[in-house]
């Protein structure tokens, strides 16, 4: 089944909104595949935004991302990557809609609480970035009551 790499970033953390962000995720029904809490090296944050590392405000995300630790998450379900980037919200909190992530908790484009893949090849690739020792097998029996 499809998996996407969701992150609470270190605001989310230090403000206390690590439960209320796994609690959207659970209760979706999108299974918990993978977690950790981590402090990220510079460069390992660099490499997780390497996409965007000509854009003028690279070097404040990465200062941001390496602020403090991180929860990284594998979650899993069906349209997992699509359905998670629309319970996050726009990148913009300005432009997140209440009921989102963002839309509910963050001000600033520069503080906006958390990560999500935004396609399941870059999921694949932040996957294996961020759990190079693989993510848990294990099975929801509660399957068949999420899934007809
Ligand atoms: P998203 O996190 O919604 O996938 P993105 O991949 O385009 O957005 O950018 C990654 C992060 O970089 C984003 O969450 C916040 C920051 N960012 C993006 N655009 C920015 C901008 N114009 N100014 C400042 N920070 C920005
Ligand atoms: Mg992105």
């Amino acid at each position: 089944m499809e998996q996407t790499f969701i992150m609470i970033k270190p605001d989310g953390v230090q403000r206390g909104l690590v439960g209320e962000i796994i609690g959207r995720f659970e209760k979706k029904g999108f299974y918990l595949k993978g977690l950790k809490l981590v402090t990220v090296e510079r460069s390992f944050a660099e490499k997780h935004y390497a996409d965007l590392s000509s854009k003028p405000f690279f070097a404040g995300l990465v200062e941001y991302i390496i602020s403090g630790p991180v929860v990284a998450m594998v979650w899993e379900g069906k349209n997992v990557v699509v359905t998670g980037r629309k319970i996050i919200g726009a990148t913009n909190p300005s432009d997140s809609a209440p009921g989102t992530i963002r839309g509910d908790f963050a001000i600033e484009i520069g503080r906006n609480v958390i990560h999500g893949s935004d396609s399941i090849e870059s999921a694949r690739k932040e996957i294996a970035l961020w759990f190079p020792e693989g993510i848990a097998g294990w099975q929801s029996n509660l399957h068949p009551w999420i899934y007809e």
